[in-house]
């Protein structure tokens, strides 16, 4: 790839221009050879943003109350891109094409920006992927960039890689309150929103959502927003709030929440920590996605695959054993390794939450 065009497209960036925005976003999404060195420029120059997660189950609202969120904050003076992350199809190849720029035309909404992207279901997934985007809107000069997921659990729990503040999105009549908290999902939230307050049974779902948070976090004494407890601590208790997404009634309580969600973290000092975990949590992945490719490479040039393959069909050996042996001759081990490998390693690491503050 020609060095000069990445420069222009970055110095374009530098400048705002969506058109040089729109490049950098698929170069990265479909992962062209330019991408790496774009990347490397802009993680050197650009600021990190604020990053807002919107996510839950699907029909909820998330799409139609974007659009508000990002109009009431881009009116409050910020630049908001938001992506919205469509899991690949296989047979669209991701976002549809239509849907991918969406013009949000007008005087005041000048500062909004829209893009659907695919993710690839690449080594990382959303985290990687969107946190690169992240970081190439916050280099185009947006301060807030809005991601919105759809809630299927993985991609929910992927939004902590790359969100600040997320908001999770409840409705009436998707019998989804009660299975959300099973799922823990509700864990992840920092603002949790029942949307579609026209509809009956809106506040029933407000109701077992105060009641479950509170339930879940047994602390009954608490407030919504900021808690400061007895030993110093500082908690924030996710509100419950409620929207209508056709006629925008609610949103401004919700941005308001959210801007006291982002004072706190940065008021603790919990922004830049955020931002650090979340950069340690990429390079984690980068560094066994870089792995695995140099290893599986490696291992195809070897005759003892083919050996392996055929000892598995006729059975003279198991999949953990065959294992082993690939491992043990691409990386010799040493005494520091672990003694066994077994199905439980490939478990994937446990997510924390980010709520539980101490200054
Ligand atoms: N009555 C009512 N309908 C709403 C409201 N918000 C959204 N809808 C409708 O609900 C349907 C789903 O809304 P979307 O915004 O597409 O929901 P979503 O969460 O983005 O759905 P996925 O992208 O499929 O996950 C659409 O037909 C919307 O018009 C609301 O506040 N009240
Ligand atoms: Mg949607």
């Amino acid at each position: 790839m020609v060095t000069g065009e990445v420069d222009r497209v970055f110095q374009d960036l530098r400048q705002g221009r969506p058109r040089a925005l729109s490049r950098a976003i698929s170069w990265i999404e479909n992962e062209a050879p330019a991408a790496s060195a774009l990347l490397e420029k802009i993680y050197a120059q650009a600021p990190y943003p604020w990053v807002i997660g919107i996510t839950g189950v699907g029909g909820a609202g998330k799409s139609s109350l974007v659009p508000h969120i990002a109009r009431q904050l881009a009116d409050g003076g910020s630049r908001v891109a938001i992506l919205a992350v469509d899991p690949s199809s296989p047979l669209t190849g991701g976002a549809l094409l239509g849907d991918r720029i969406r013009d949000y035309g007008g005087e005041q909404h000048k500062r909004v920006y829209f893009r659907s992207v695919a993710t690839r279901g690449g080594q990382g997934g959303l985290a990687t992927c969107v946190a690169d985007l992240v970081r190439v809107a916050a280099a185009a000069g947006f301060d807030v960039v809005l991601v919105e997921t759809v809630g299927a659990g993985q991609s929910e729990l992927g939004i902590l890689h790359v969100a600040h503040s997320v908001v999770l999105v409840h409705a009436p009549g998707l019998g989804d309150d009660v299975q959300a908290q099973k799922a823990g999902v509700m864990e992840i939230a920092d603002v949790l929103v029942v949307n579609k307050a026209d509809r009956p049974g809106s506040e029933d779902v407000v109701d077992s959502l105060q009641q479950a948070l509170l339930l879940s976090e047994r602390k009954a004494h608490m407030t919504e927003g900021v808690n400061v407890l007895e030993h110093g601590c500082i908690h924030w208790h996710p509100p419950v709030m409620s929207t209508n997404a056709l006629t925008g009634t609610g949103v401004s309580a919700v941005c308001d929440r959210l801007h006291e969600h982002l004072a706190l973290l940065q008021s603790q000092g919990l922004f830049d920590s955020l931002n650090r975990m979340h950069d340690l949590h990429r390079m984690q992945i980068y560094f066994k996605d870089v792995v695995q490719r140099r290893l599986q490479s490696r291992i195809e040039s070897m005759a003892l695959l083919t050996r392996l393959e055929a000892e598995l069909a006729n059975g003279s050996t198991d999949p953990l054993g065959a294992a082993r042996a690939l491992a043990d001759a691409v990386l010799p081990p040493n005494e520091l390794d672990p003694i066994s490998i077994t199905s439980a390693d490939c478990l994937a690491t446990p997510l924390t939450s980010n709520r539980e503050i101490t200054p």
